[in-house]
């Protein structure tokens, strides 16, 4: 229902793409009243922190190396007045959306691109470097102008991985919902993953604190070890901004520049990308003729994060580089603190993670709905085994299960009208890994097609190959599998080979 909502204002050419309506059901879920709930910490805000369907003990961060939030105190004298990462040579161009793809932008071809680029001590100066906003947001919009949630590109990112955009064509596609075709574009994306994520609320100076440390040095709380800053996730309302936008006046610090004093009042969410901040960035919003960050301007009583008029966040929007004069704005901190946007009052991280898969399955496959798509993918440790030890169903094959009603669209497997079998890949390494260490490279493929419940679904396997790497990712040998057949729909398609061992399997 609120997806709709929110389509029906995107496909007007706006750039709208959060979820999430604030209503009474949002509220009461963070615990702010809590014992030590000032102090930074994670935390899960419904809907846009996880995907609901994966529980709610799911910890986004249990695979993350790098510590979790609150859990290092950084030196607050080591922090500069102002941080700002967007002038880094690791983050990417600023880009001008189209449609809905906001969430995308801002989480994988914003953030990712920059986590990466310093993960692996890199620029991001061309589509080699750079990753697509549109690989992710192709997963889940449903093949139309549908917004996202910057959990949506991480978990897409955890799942599958991400092309860069030199293999993907392009940081995004010029029609919605394509999935690419050819083994090398998913293969190339198993090597680009999120390990972790996480959300943590800013609604208190404690954890405003903690985002500045991040942004500045990831909280490295050794002085000796240096860090380049991290990034964030934000999300705005975006209704009725000049009422909100500020510009600094001359003799000011910062004349001239842009600053939201606090989110829209009205209208719907939008992802972008918080790239560090500036102290110093202020605004006199009781007009008193001061700027202060000591009076209680908001009359509750108390001195809090609320009545700061100086300090500002330093945002990169996707709405083009000549946006508020070099696509970047200020908000204030104290805008972080609003009970009527509950979305705006979280920050989210990603950990990044290179990795190299060992054992693949490439297959050539068509079917007339991709959603309603059933894959399931077994092996076994013995060649002549007549059943699978360990099984698994990719989501990127059976419609997305953990995104519930997100999912890419009940259309062929290449996109809308396009009845093209594609060339895919999928990591099976996790899967041999099950096996143990020593038959990691031989085995026995089950592989089974099929459709949902109640799916009027169809399709055909062309090719199936079984594909094996060396530790640094070259390949060492492709299996081919015989198809025979492979029509599946009304009923299952299955095969099963051996793979491996010096063995030709079929
Ligand atoms: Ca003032
Ligand atoms: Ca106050």
């Amino acid at each position: 229902m609120i997806i709709e909502a929110t389509n029906r204002l995107a496909v007007t050419g706006l750039v709208i793409s959060g979820l999430g309506l604030v209503g009474p059901a949002m509220a009461g879920h963070s615990n702010d009243r809590e014992p030590g709930s000032k102090l930074a910490r994670p935390a899960y805000p419904r809907p846009f922190s996880r995907p609901p369907a994966e529980g709610s003990d799911y910890d986004t961060w249990r695979d993350a190396a790098g510590s979790d939030i609150g859990e290092v105190a950084l030196d607050l004298d080591r922090l500069p007045s102002r941080v700002d990462n967007s002038r880094r040579p690791e983050f990417p161009p600023i880009y001008k959306q189209k449609w809905g793809a906001c969430g995308q932008f801002a989480s994988v071809a914003s953030i990712f691109t920059y986590e990466m680029n310093v993960l692996n001590g890199t620029a991001a100066d061309s589509d080699a470097t750079r990753f697509p906003a549109h690989f992710s947001w192709n997963m889940i919009n449903e093949a139309e102008n549908h917004g996202s949630e910057a959990y949506h590109g991480w978990e897409v990112a955890k799942r599958v991985g991400i092309p860069t955009a030199a293999t993907y064509g392009g940081v995004r596609f010029e029609k919605i919902g394509v999935w690419p075709n050819g083994y090398d574009i998913w293969r190339e994306a198993m090597e680009y993953r999120v390990s972790g994520y996480r959300y943590s609320p800013a609604k208190t100076v404690a954890q405003l604190n903690e985002a500045r440390g991040w942004l500045y040095n990831r909280n490295q709380a050794d002085p000796e070890k240096e860090a380049i800053g991290g990034v964030l996730a934000m999300d705005g309302r975006m209704g009725e901004l000049k009422s909100v936008t500020v510009t600094i006046p001359k003799g000011q610090y910062a004349e001239g520049q842009d600053v939201w004093t606090t989110w829209g009042p009205s209208g719907f969410g939008h992802g972008m990308a918080c790239v560090g901040y500036d102290d110093q960035v202020g605004c006199d919003l009781n007009g008193d003729g001061r700027i202060t960050n000591d009076l209680d301007i908001n009359d509750d009583g108390e001195v809090t994060l609320a009545d700061w008029e100086r300090g500002a966040y330093i945002i990169v929007n996707s709405w083009g580089r000549e946006w508020s004069e070099d696509g970047r704005i200020y908000l204030l901190y104290s805008a972080m603190v609003d009970p009527t946007w509950e979305r705006g009052n979280y920050l989210g991280r990603v950990e990044v993670a290179r990795y190299q898969p060992r054992l693949t399955l490439r297959l050539k496959i068509a079917c007339d709905d991709r959603t309603d798509l059933r894959m399931t993918i077994g092996l076994a440790g013995d060649a002549d085994a007549e059943l699978a030890e360990h099984e698994f169903a990719p989501e990127a094959f059976n419609g997305w299960p953990m995104f519930g009603d997100s999912n890419a669209g009940h259309v062929p497997m290449a996109g809308p009208g396009d009845e093209t079998p594609l060339e895919v890949g999928i990591d099976l390494t996790a899967l041999a890994e099950k096996l143990g260490a020593d038959q990691a490279d031989h085995g026995r493929l089950f592989l089974q097609l099929g459709r949902a419940d109640g799916s009027e679904a169809s399709g055909k396997l062309y090719e199936c190959a079984v594909r094996r790497y060396d530790a640094k990712g070259r390949l060492l040998r492709e299996d081919p599998v015989t198809v025979e057949g492979g029509a599946f729909g009304e009923s299952m398609f299955q095969l099963d080979a051996a793979f491996g061992g010096g063995e030709t399997a079929g």
